[in-house]
Order: structure tokens, then C-alpha cells, then sequence
């Protein structure tokens, strides 16, 4: 397998820097370092300071003033990290660039992502929806990986390597680079054509299910919010649930059945964080369609997050990028049992009055919730074709009573109608439901 890393496997000892220019980002940027701080900690790399940095305007080519970076370097230096990790988004040349400063190791917020998504996919799916994501990544920074060659060659050769010309004059790095970005494109093409297959497999599972015609619900919000647990606790199975940031990156679906008695299909799915990077979002998106497919959203705030409503913003921003945005919400204020401050929870509710508050620990909201689901359902809608045979026509009278019929044909004994069913009468007439075409 091509490797994307030439960063030494084992970094240690991190300095973090988040890098803001508007003086009124500064609470944002500080919430954001400290996430990274978390982020870094999963993988089990010391931080050893965290700074922000405040930028007049925006450099180029390391984001802040050369005088400001050299700083940073040497403090990086003083606590003998191993590594530079900045929050914001590098582009690549300005990574090669801090990294020409430093002569360490400088990735950013993606790449760290990229790297717990790296450890923590588990399915065949999950790890090469990851692996393409790192790829396309690594890809425009191949030249940095392959610099040092450059550097060594131009070196013994003695003159300066002009730009362009013929093949003879190329440093060492330029050739290598042209074999690992032909490798990494035969990789990516690899990865794509077998993610293809294993969608087209959830494609013909989700039709199973659609023709079984249970309902569906998707639980979604950011990472940590308590999802998994959830998911746990209502259909008493064993998805991971930790205090720790995106411990699901898979998908798992599980069976329930309401207090009305109507079956109903869970789905927990990855959380979502701020500036989750767009690619990510990209490879997911045929597990996170699960979302997008589902009747109606369930989503688990965080009560005890100080930043629930950034985080609520988040979550809505990616749904909408999924194209989920207009499903049905039902919201929740999870680990509602640590929120002991009134003040506290009086806020909450006056931001969130139609949530319900629940908790996992505790086992309260949960029924309410599930009654809430029901409602929802209650008002879900479908189109169904149905062939009703003759001798059961008060089916047909129903139908029209309770629905809205949109056609009807007779085809020998049998009756043919297509009509728009609420889902509360869906189920009397499951039994007469056609394949979709
Ligand atoms: N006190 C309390 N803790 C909870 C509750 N729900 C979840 N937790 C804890 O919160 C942590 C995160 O829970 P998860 O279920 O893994 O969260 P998630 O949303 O699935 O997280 P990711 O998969 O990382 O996105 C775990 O340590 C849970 O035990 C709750 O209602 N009350
Ligand atoms: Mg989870």
C-alpha cells in the first residue's frame, strides 16, 4: 500500500498553535485550540503549550510574520517538541514552508483528523473512505515529503537546477515524486472502483429494507455528544462508546420497536466537529446518506458543552452539506443527569424549549423520546403502489377514506393503486405493497 506519511511514525511532543486575525475570533480560536488539544491527545501526543497567536493581517506564506514564527520555532525548540501542529488549514506550500523554518515535523488540523479517522475506521468501507481522503491530501504534498532528495542532490551537483528543462538535470526527489504520484493515483482509482462495490451492496441492503417498509431514523451530532450510548441503551447492543472524540466512524443499525409497537430502524453515525474537513465529509458521504435517507433526524446535543450552540450550528451546516437538511429534527439535551447548576439548565431550555432532555445514565426523557418518535412517524407520508385483489375491496375504500389515491387500474382480479399513505396505515396494507420499479 502506497504510504502517504514521511513524517516520522512516532512524533511525541507537540507545540499547538492557532493562528487568528480579527481580534473578535479570539474566544472561537481559543475553543478551537483547545478541541486540537483534544484531537492531539487521542493520538497519544503530549502537548506541551498551546498558544494563540494574533495576526495583524495574513502572510502568505507561513499565515503570520516571519519574526512571529521564528518565535514560535524556538519555543517549539525550548520544550523539545518534536512536532508543530497548527489548527488552521495549511496549504501545502505553507506547510513546506513552516517546515523549511522549523526543521520539524508541521501538519495541521486536517492531518490530525485524518489520522484518528486513520486509527479508528474498522470496517473495510470506513478504512478506504479514509485511506482516499489521506491520499487526495497527500497528494499536492508529495514535494515536501520527497524535499529532502532535492536538497542533497542540488548539493553535490554544485550549480542551481534551472526550472523546466530536460529530464537529466531533475534532482532525485522530482523523479520520486513523479513514481509516488503515479502509484498514489493507481491507488486512489483502486480504492474508488472497490468503495463502488461495497456501495453497491448498501444500495441493494437498504432496498431489502425499504420494501420491508420500517421506519427509519438516523441519530447525528457533533462528536462526543453521547450518540453511540444512545443507540446502546435503546436497542441494548454494544456499539463503543467513549469519552473520547469520534469513536464511531462507522455506521451500525439497529432494530427497536416503539411503545406504539411499530418497528423502527437506528442508526448511529459519525459525529461532526468544526472544520471538519471537507474530504472527510466528501468519503463519508455514502455512509453518512444513512442520514440523509432516514424519516427523521435525531440529534444529541452535548448539555454539558459549553459551545452547544456553535456545535448545534455545525451539526446543522454538515446535514445541509449532506443534503438532509430539511428532515425532521428531534432534538435532545443529552447528559442532562451533569447538569446540576439551575442557571444553567434555565438557558438551556430557553435555547432549546423544544428539546427533550434525557440522559443515558439516569434512563430519564428516554420514553418521551420514543413517544416522539412515534408522532413524528405518525406524520410521515408515502407513496406505495399497491395490487389489492378484488375480493378485498373495503381496502380499497380505506384507501380512499385515509390517503390520497393517485391511480387506479384493474388488471385482472386485481386492483392497482398508487396513492400517498401516512404511515399510520401503511402497515395494514403492508401486505400488498409492490416491489418499487
Ligand atoms: N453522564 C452522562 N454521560 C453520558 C451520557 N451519554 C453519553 N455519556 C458519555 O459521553 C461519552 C461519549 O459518549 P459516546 O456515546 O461515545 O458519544 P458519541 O456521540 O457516540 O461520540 P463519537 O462517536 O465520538 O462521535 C461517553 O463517555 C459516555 O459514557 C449521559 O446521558 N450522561
Ligand atoms: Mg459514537
Amino acid at each position: 500500500m502506497f504510504e502517504v506519511r514521511q513524517k516520522p511514525e512516532m512524533v511525541e511532543r507537540a507545540l499547538l498553535l492557532r493562528i487568528y486575525f480579527d481580534p473578535r475570533e479570539a474566544t472561537e480560536a481559543g475553543s478551537l485550540l483547545e478541541e486540537l488539544g483534544e484531537l492531539v491527545r487521542t493520538l497519544d501526543i503530549a502537548v506541551a503549550e498551546s498558544v494563540l497567536v494574533r495576526s495583524r493581517e495574513i502572510h502568505k506564506k507561513l499565515l503570520c510574520g516571519i519574526g512571529k514564527a521564528a518565535e514560535l520555532v524556538e519555543l517549539a525548540r525550548a520544550h523539545e517538541c518534536d512536532v508543530i501542529i497548527i489548527d488552521n488549514g495549511l496549504a501545502p506550500s505553507q506547510q513546506r514552508e513552516w517546515e523549511k523554518l522549523a526543521d520539524l515535523t508541521v501538519i495541521d488540523r486536517e492531518e490530525v483528523i485524518l489520522d484518528i479517522f486513520a486509527r479508528r475506521a474498522k470496517t473495510k468501507e470506513a478504512q478506504l473512505q479514509v485511506d482516499l481522503a489521506r491520499m487526495q491530501y497527500a497528494l499536492p504534498r508529495l514535494a515536501r515529503m520527497w524535499g529532502h532528495l532535492d536538497r542533497e542532490s542540488a548539493g553535490s551537483g554544485g550549480g542551481q537546477s534551472g526550472q523546466g528543462g530536460g529530464g537529466t538535470s531533475r534532482g532525485m526527489g522530482e523523479k520520486q515524486i513523479e513514481v509516488d504520484r503515479r502509484l498514489a493515483y493507481m491507488t486512489i482509482d483502486r480504492a474508488k472502483r472497490e468503495l463502488e462495490v461495497l456501495r453497491k451492496q448498501r444500495k441493494t441492503q437498504r432496498k431489502e429494507r425499504e420494501r420491508v417498509d420500517t421506519a427509519h431514523g438516523a441519530i447525528v451530532g457533533y462528536t462526543n455528544a453521547g450518540k453511540s450510548t444512545l443507540l446502546n441503551i435503546l436497542s441494548g447492543s454494544d456499539v463503543l462508546a467513549k469519552d473520547m472524540l469520534f469513536a464511531t466512524l462507522d455506521t451500525t443499525t439497529r432494530r427497536i420497536e416503539l411503545p406504539d409497537g411499530q418497528p423502527l430502524l437506528i442508526t448511529d453515525t459519525v459525529g461532526f466537529i468544526r472544520n471538519l474537513p471537507h474530504r472527510l465529509v466528501e468519503a463519508f458521504k455514502a455512509t453518512l446518506e444513512e442520514a440523509v435517507l432516514a424519516d427523521f433526524l435525531i440529534h444529541v446535543h452535548d448539555a454539558t458543552a459549553p459551545e452547544i450552540e456553535r456545535f448545534h450550528d455545525t451539526t446543522l451546516e454538515v446535514l445541509a452539506e449532506l443534503g438532509a437538511g430539511d428532515k425532521p429534527i428531534l432534538s435532545i439535551l443529552n447528559k442532562i443527569d451533569l447538569v446540576t447548576d439551575p442557571e444553567v439548565l434555565a438557558s438551556l431550555r430557553e435555547k432549546f424549549p423544544d428539546a427533550i432532555e434525557t440522559s443515558s445514565v439516569t434512563g430519564q426523557g428516554l420514553e418521551d423520546l420514543l413517544h416522539a418518535c412515534s408522532r413524528v412517524l405518525a406524520e410521515r407520508v408515502c407513496r406505495h403502489h399497491y395490487r389489492i385483489p378484488q375480493h378485498r375491496a373495503e381496502l380499497v375504500s380505506l384507501l380512499h377514506r385515509e390517503a390520497k389515491v393517485l391511480t387506479t387500474e384493474y388488471e385482472g382480479d386485481d386492483i392497482i393503486v398508487c396513492a400517498v399513505v401516512p404511515a399510520l396505515i401503511a402497515g395494514r396494507l403492508a401486505a400488498f405493497a409492490m416491489l418499487p420499479a
